[in-house]
Parts: structure tokens; C-alpha cells; sequence
């Protein structure tokens, strides 16, 4: 019979190879802590994170790019689960986007459960979330233009 405790050790190492580092307690919800960029050709470098509800999720966002903020900034902006990633992109632009809201405007904020400021160049924002269920959690980059390529999923089992 297999040592439960060798089993539960190799189960946090293969979720942590899906670029997750996942800490797992003996109790409670998980600690993961999601790496996620964007870059001058308007991608994420990740469109899809796995991992396990209920946890605590640390998303440290960075702008790998060159290109100016006004020109190229990005944002991760986690959206409520079966939020409509398109509609929601389209009325922050119809709202108000602009640089001074974070091209987040107030009336949209509580459809996000967290969002990270307008990134320039070389720079990085930290974001802590907690996820307490199962679900499909979309994120999306609110800088005009930007939302239909740069989207993904979080995905909590
Ligand atoms: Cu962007």
C-alpha cells in the first residue's frame, strides 16, 4: 500500500511544474502563486492556470516589455466565475476607461475579484486572491484594445 504522506508530497510537485509553485497545508485553503507577464506583442505569456479551490492565490504580474505605458501597458484584471470576458472589456471602455481609473472604471469593479495596476515597462504589481470554490475564473487585460488577445482562465477544481 502507498505511503499517503510520499503521495501527497508528489502530488503539490506536479502541480507546481505547471509554472505554479503550490505550498500545501495540512489544512485549509491551498497557497499558489501564479507568475503571469505581458509583452510588446500584446500576449500574456500564459492563457490557462489550474488549480485546486479552496486556495489562496498570490498573482505576481509583470511588463516585460519595452514599449511605453501609454502606448503598451497591461493590467491582470480576474474576473467573477462565467463573467463574460468580451462584454465586460467592451463596457469598461463604454464607462469611462481612461489612465486615471486604471482603464478600470469604479462601476465595473465588482465584477473583478482583483485587479492589478497599468503596468509600464519593467514593472510588476503583486495581487492576493482568494478563490473559496471550484469555477472558471476569466482574467483579461482592460488597456484598450487589448482584451481579445490578451484573456485566459483560471480554472479552480
Ligand atoms: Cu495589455
Amino acid at each position: 500500500m502507498q505511503n499517503p504522506l510520499r503521495r501527497f508530497v508528489f502530488q503539490c510537485a506536479s502541480v507546481a511544474s505547471l509554472s505554479l509553485l503550490v505550498g500545501c497545508g495540512p489544512s485549509g485553503p491551498s497557497e499558489v502563486t501564479i507568475e503571469i507577464s505581458g509583452n510588446d506583442m500584446m500576449k500574456y505569456s500564459d492563457d490557462r492556470f489550474e488549480i485546486d479551490a479552496p486556495a489562496k492565490v498570490t498573482v505576481n504580474f509583470y511588463n516585460v516589455g519595452k514599449q511605453p505605458k501609454v502606448a503598451m501597458g497591461h493590467n491582470f484584471v480576474l474576473l467573477k466565475k462565467g463573467t463574460d470576458v468580451l462584454a465586460f472589456s467592451q463596457a469598461c471602455l463604454t464607462a469611462g476607461a481612461t489612465p486615471e481609473n486604471e482603464y478600470l472604471p469604479e462601476k465595473m469593479r465588482d465584477q473583478a475579484l482583483g485587479w492589478t495596476k497599468i503596468l509600464g515597462p519593467g514593472e510588476r504589481d503583486t495581487l492576493v486572491i482568494d478563490i473559496p470554490e471550484a469555477g472558471t475564473y476569466p482574467y483579461v487585460c482592460t488597456f484598450p484594445g487589448h482584451f481579445t488577445n490578451m484573456k485566459g482562465v483560471l480554472i479552480a477544481r
